[in-house]
């Protein structure tokens, strides 16, 4: 069995990152890294981000192939187990170029007429099982994201243009996820983090824990922390993460 050498191999624990690994778009703390060191000598551990696996690497380090025993990138879109890349499909396979071009070409005009005083590069990043969308552009430095995401909170730049997409593109059966600061995802119903579920099915794990931090509706926790296949846990910060592990796990 994989992972024999585990306490409780029957067990695995699933974490998101942003807010609940790490703090928003930061690195892994030190404390965080050895409660995960101590809590993977007793049970399966993974992570299952939005983002693509790169921008993990940034957060969670250069080694998160091998720290981790499940990697799961863009919600499991790109997977890993003991740092052996798994089957992955993608969003450009399965929307097609027809109506990926109807939907990039509206995103593009509506972001074109948005007033923000701030805009950097990268307005639509093109990732293996989403698109991310982004008003001020991926390329904003962490002052000019902070910027971005008070402005949005007051005027809803994000918000509206969802609901437009939602109006406008209801047959192309995509979900819209504002998960972050300055972004949101878009990809095919159902490829939300319960996603990843599927990679671990045939290890009839007895118990699946996930902690995040965006676990109420409409955030993109809410489907795998609601889901009859897991134990949700939501957190407010990865200290709490911390806590709660050591009361659960008794890693102390
Ligand atoms: O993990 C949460 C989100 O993190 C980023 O969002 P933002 O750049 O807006 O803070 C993105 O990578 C996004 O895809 C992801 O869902």
């Amino acid at each position: 069995m994989s992972f024999a050498n585990k306490e409780d191999p029957s067990t695995l624990v699933l974490f998101d990152v942003d807010g609940t690994l790490t703090p928003a778009r930061l690195t892994i703390s030190d404390e965080m890294k050895k409660t995960l060191e101590k809590l993977r000598s007793k049970v399966v551990i993974g992570f299952v981000g939005g983002s693509d696996l790169s921008k993990q690497v940034e957060q969670l380090g250069p080694n998160v192939l091998q720290d981790f025993d499940y990697c799961f990138s863009e919600n499991g879109l790109t997977a890993y187990k003991l740092g052996k890349q798994l089957a992955s499909q993608s969003f450009i396979n399965w929307l097609g170029e027809d109506k990926y071009n109807k939907l990039a070409k509206f995103i593009l005009r509506h972001l074109s007429e948005i007033d923000i005083p701030v805009r950097r590069g990268t307005f639509i990043e093109f990732r293996n099982g989403m698109i991310n969308v982004s008003p001020i552009g991926r390329n904003a430095s962490t002052q000019e994201r902070n910027d971005f995401e008070a402005l949005d909170k007051i005027h809803q730049f994000r918000q509206k243009l969802v609901d437009e997409l939602r109006e406008n593109f209801k047959d192309f059966g995509l979900t819209y996820s504002i998960g972050g600061q300055i972004s949101f995802d878009v990809f095919p119903t159902g490829w939300d983090k319960t996603y990843c579920l599927q990679h671990v099915a045939d290890e009839n794990f007895k118990q699946i824990h996930f902690f995040g931090d965006k676990a109420y509706k409409g955030g993109n926790d809410y489907e795998i922390y609601e889901d009859p296949r897991t134990i949700g846990h939501a957190v407010k910060s990865p200290e709490d993460t911390i806590r709660i592990l050591n009361d659960i796990f008794k890693l102390e």
